[in-house]
């Protein structure tokens, strides 16, 4: 049901929902609910607002549909907004106002603070994008720079010392420079994570393939391609991999390398 699938008007079936909303604590978001959200700047683009600091996030996600034609020359973020974006499906081109980078599926753009993120759809037909922006938190010394790089050609590596578990890192975790990252874990059938995490980071976290169930605070949830989840500061959280359909794999941010205020 809805738009993201072109299934509108009446349902089969009675009206229901696997979304489970619990502000300040976790979202599960599956995409029969999604709305068109009409956002400034995006010529030629259906676009959904995932979480926002309205559902307890410090974060801003989206997914983008790009039609034939489509672009953001405006620019995205800047002033003090770091932002990026991931290729779901189709070719962009993605530029930090210096220079242009041409972005195939599973390809991906960090842009820091102090730049804007343009964009223009490259495919014949739709490109579909995940996006993301956050108020950058500046560390004196460090200054953050932008990052191409394409998830297809990254070695991952064992999560934890569990080898049927991989994680990949977008960006660089060794830079204190950067107070974020994207990362991509992969569950084969049967995999979990090795305990029920529970900390101060946030985590949106868009299903890339799959099935898994997802314990978030504690009730163990099922989820699939295409569900997105949020988690929220302190939200216990964990997965296993299940069902026939190969690994359980999401991308998510996390938040990382500065203190807390007080
Ligand atoms: O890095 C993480 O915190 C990650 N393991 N969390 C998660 O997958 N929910
Ligand atoms: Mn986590």
């Amino acid at each position: 049901m809805g738009f993201r699938n072109n299934a509108t008007g009446y349902p089969a079936d009675i009206l229901q929902s696997r979304s489970i909303i619990v502000k300040d604590n976790y979202a599960l978001i599956t995409p029969d609910g999604l709305v068109r959200n009409r956002i400034p700047g995006f010529t030629n683009c259906e676009v959904t607002i995932l979480s926002s600091p309205k559902l307890g996030a410090s974060f801003v996600d989206y997914l983008v549909t790009m039609l034939p034609g489509a672009k953001n020359t405006a620019g995205f973020g800047g002033d003090g907004v770091e932002t990026f974006v991931f290729v779901l499906d189709g070719s962009v081109t993605a530029s930090d106002g210096e220079q242009d980078f041409e972005l195939g599926r599973h390809g991906y753009l960090f842009v820091p603070a102090s730049r804007k993120l343009t964009l223009a759809n490259t495919a014949e037909g739709s490109s579909e994008l995940f996006l993301y922006k956050r108020r950058y938190l500046p560390l004196e010394g460090h200054t953050p720079y932008t990052v191409c790089g394409n998830t297809d050609k990254i070695a991952s590596y064992d999560y934890e010392g569990m080898a049927d578990v991989q994680l990949t890192d977008l960006l660089p975790i060794d830079d204190l420079a950067f107070d974020m990252n994207f990362h991509i874990l992969a569950f084969e059938p049967g995999a979990s994570h090795g305990y029920v995490e529970t900390h101060v980071q946030e985590h949106g976290a868009l299903i890339l393939s799959g099935e898994g169930l997802y314990n978030l605070d504690n009730e163990w949830i099922p989820v699939r391609e295409g569900d997105y989840i949020f988690m929220a500061a302190y939200c216990p959280q964990a997965g296993y991999g299940i069902g026939r359909k190969g690994a359980f794999t999401y991308l998510y941010s996390k938040d990382c390398n500065r203190d807390e205020n007080i």
